[in-house]
């Protein structure tokens, strides 16, 4: 399956992201493999990348990851969390599959999170720092400093911050320099993109507020233009 019409964001080399052009991106969580396929036809080309969870991926398989692939370029959120060897293998599967990025999480360790970057071999990591969910400020948000400086090191792409708190993406903006800050939280969680991208987002990840939207493509050309209306760092 092709979902056609494939003018999302090219594929690798990204290295990273260089050429963000809508700073929108899709969180496809749907459990319906053909309206995830439907929507992200309708928007393909508002967004710069497909980001695929587990949801999509527990009913589509990587099949999914390998037909989005063909069209764009598609980021595989595993929250990737294991021992080096274990998180080497994800990788590499999703890799395979056609995956130009894979998002991990920091708490592992800096042995696991290099694994995760020696094996999308170019391809770009992730580190998920602060989340933007009420519970990402009981542990995430003691640590999140500490996972940014460790993408860093381990030589990430960038790290995930909360659109939801703004204030801490600046914070991490700090301290990660030129990577990239892909910010989840806008719309059914209540950030707001221009929010995001002013406190220094390069992009922001949007899922309900546009999949369940009654017009996705409509939803997404509105975000992105609230992104390219609004004074960013
Ligand atoms: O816009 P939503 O709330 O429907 O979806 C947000 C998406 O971003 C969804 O796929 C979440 O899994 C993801 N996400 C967060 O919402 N918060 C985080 O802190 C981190 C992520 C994420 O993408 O992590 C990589």
């Amino acid at each position: 399956m092709s979902v056609g019409g494939g003018t999302f964001f090219p594929t690798l080399p990204l290295g990273p992201f260089v050429r963000l052009r809508h700073r929108l991106i899709l969180a496809a969580d749907l459990t319906d493999v053909d309206r995830a396929r439907a929507v992200v036809q309708a928007v393909g080309d508002r967004v710069d990348a497909i980001k695929v969870n587990w949801p999509l991926v527990l009913v589509g398989g990587l099949g999914i990851v390998r037909d989005l692939a063909k069209d764009g370029y598609v980021l595989c959120d595993f929250k990737i969390a294991d021992i080096p060897n274990t998180n080497r293998l994800i990788v590499e599967e999703a890799v395979r599959a056609g995956a130009s990025g894979v998002i991990c999480h920091g708490f592992p360790g800096e042995d696991s999170v290099r694994a995760c970057v020696d094996a999308a071999k170019g391809g770009d990591v992730f580190v998920v720092t602060e989340m933007s969910h009420p519970g990402g400020q009981e542990y995430t948000a003691k640590f999140a400093e500490d996972f940014a400086r460790l993408a860093v090191r381990a030589g990430a792409a960038g790290i995930i911050a909360p659109a939801t708190r703004p204030d801490r993406v600046k914070a991490l903006r700090s301290i990660v320099g030129a990577r990239l800050i892909l910010a989840p939280g806008v719309g059914a969680q209540g950030g707001k993109a221009s929010d995001a991208v002013g406190a220094g987002a390069d992009a922001v990840i949007v899922g309900r507020a546009i999949y369940e939207a009654k017009d996705p493509a409509k939803v997404a050309r509105e975000i992105a233009d609230e992104i390219r209306s609004s004074p960013s760092r």
